[in-house]
């Protein structure tokens, strides 16, 4: 979504209940997971793959044009599944002492991150290569995005060791290609999924949402 909103693509969205997989969308999604993206009588999936087919397709390009600066944000691409885990660790936890113990886990993967920008970018940012976003900065910005509803419950302070990472969130969720990315329930949606799950951030969701309706 956020590629194309970027880009500026005309789109119908079809949201789906991944709890009730309609069969549909199991006919068309070879591993049963979103997102998918019809073209024409094709469907593409897997988010990578649906970006870097945009970014071939649809101008303006967001991927470097230098093949090697391509290769090197295609590499942090590559690592948003073990940084999503990672992050997941800090937060998506059954205890308060699971979520201590998986605070190391979020530390590793946003030092990671921390190091990239650094290395990689050579200038004030705000996004991952520069002053426009690219493809790294719509794969990451989803799971910065959950973490940061998280965060604002948990006050884990966590990225405050990683000041780049730090901006660069800030950056990602104060523009509207981001924001504007999820359905208007986004938010109650995510809390009540983490509630579902048994977390512990979804007890705190919980009391926070029976304290609104009183
Ligand atoms: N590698 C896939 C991962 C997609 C993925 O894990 N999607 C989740 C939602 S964010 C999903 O569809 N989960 C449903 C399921 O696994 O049953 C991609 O990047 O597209």
């Amino acid at each position: 979504m956020i590629v194309l909103r970027t880009k500026e693509v005309d789109f119908d969205v079809t949201y789906i209940n991944l709890r009730e997989k309609p069969d549909w969308f199991l006919k068309i999604s070879p591993h049963g997971k979103v997102p998918v993206l019809n073209v024409g009588d094709d469907v593409l999936f897997e988010s990578n793959a649906i970006a870097e087919f945009l970014d071939e397709t649809v101008s303006p390009q967001l991927h470097p044009t230098d093949a090697i600066k391509r290769a090197r944000n295609r590499a942090w691409t590559d690592f948003v599944p073990d940084f999503s885990k990672g992050l997941s660790a800090a937060y998506r936890r059954d205890t308060v002492e699971e979520m201590e113990e998986g605070r190391a886990d979020a530390e590793k993967v946003l030092g990671k991150l921390e190091d990239a920008i650094k290395n990689e970018r050579g200038n004030d940012g705000p996004y991952f290569n520069g002053d426009t976003l690219c493809l790294v900065d719509a794969a990451y910005a989803p799971f910065l995005q959950r973490f940061m509803i998280a965060e604002a419950k948990l006050n884990t302070g966590l990225l405050d060791g990683f000041p780049l990472v730090r901006a660069w969130t800030e950056a990602l969720l104060a523009t509207d290609l981001v924001t504007g990315s999820v359905a208007e329930t986004f938010v109650p949606e995510f809390k009540a999924s983490m509630t579902r799950y048994g977390y512990h951030i979804g007890t705190l969701f919980a009391e926070e949402a029976a304290a609104a309706a009183e």
